[in-house]
């Protein structure tokens, strides 16, 4: 199935090794081959059949690799998200400009404080989003995030996480009801009505993988992840995101895919 066309992901800066980093993975990260692995994450996109928006890196900002959260994007519109991290807000006027280029300005809508919300605290389930209420996205971000998409005949609830950063981190769905998760998601009520894959707890990074046209991609260096994967029946790609890692990023975090 052919659910996405378009791709934005932007350049990794060479300010990466300040990102910001929760402690949980060791390093910092070397910015050459970061380069390299964000060619390699780009070229797996390509075989997924959908065409790359490629933005230039932006030292201005560490993290703004990671364009999934400042802007979420759905079929009937585009959600300027409001960044929860300090560091990160201004992100969101940056990635502007792309977005404009596939969504007409009276689909362009915007969470505006005192909510804030990043997008990977958002899972998009077929018209359904579910949304994280984390460090980064609070309670009235949700409350506007959830007006906005009602208007546009979504529907969205909200999950607590306790442990992780983004909801993302430990809860991707791949379409088809199966759903990756990790520790404190396997046992949701919200989420037992899926297909669930447990993710055991020394691959949990690998919960983030993304589904790109019946097509996943995978972290290097998860083989229990990418058995139950390929056990689903999905094509795989598997991409090397160590960098990243270090400082939070998975697969999902670096691209925008709508
Ligand atoms: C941050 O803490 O914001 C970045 N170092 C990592 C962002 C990861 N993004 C995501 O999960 N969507």
């Amino acid at each position: 199935m052919k659910k996405f066309n378009h791709v934005i992901v932007r350049r990794p800066c060479s300010a990466i090794k300040d990102g910001i980093s929760g402690g949980t993975y060791e390093g910092i990260p070397n910015y050459e081959l970061a380069l390299k692995q964000h060619n390699d994450y780009i070229a797996a996109l390509v075989q997924c059949g959908v065409d790359v928006t490629v933005l230039p890196a932006d030292e201005r900002y560490p993290d703004s690799c990671f364009v999934e959260d400042p802007a979420l994007l759905t079929r009937e519109c585009a959600i300027i998200t409001n960044p929860g991290a300090e560091s990160r807000n201004g992100e969101k006027e940056e990635i502007v400009e792309a977005v404009s280029r596939f969504y007409p300005e009276d689909k362009i809508e915007r969470i505006v404080a005192p909510g804030t919300l990043e997008g990977g605290d958002v899972m998009m389930v077929g018209d359904h989003f579910y949304v994280g209420r984390s460090a980064r996205t609070n309670e009235e971000g949700i409350r506007q995030l959830t007006e906005i998409l009602e208007k546009y005949g979504f529907t969205c609830s909200e999950v607590k996480l306790e442990e992780v950063l983004h909801l993302k981190t430990g809860v991707n769905y791949l379409e088809n009801n199966n759903m990756l998760v990790s520790g404190e998601f396997v046992t949701k009520p919200e989420f037992q009505k899926y297909n669930l894959v447990e993710i055991p707890e020394e691959e949990a990074y690998a919960a983030n993988c993304i589904w790109v046209n019946d097509t996943v991609i995978v972290p290097e260096g998860y083989p229990a992840v990418l058995k139950a994967v390929q056990d689903l029946g999905y094509k795989t790609l598997i991409v090397d995101t160590s960098e990243y890692r270090k400082i939070d990023g998975g697969l999902s975090c670096l691209s925008l895919r709508f």
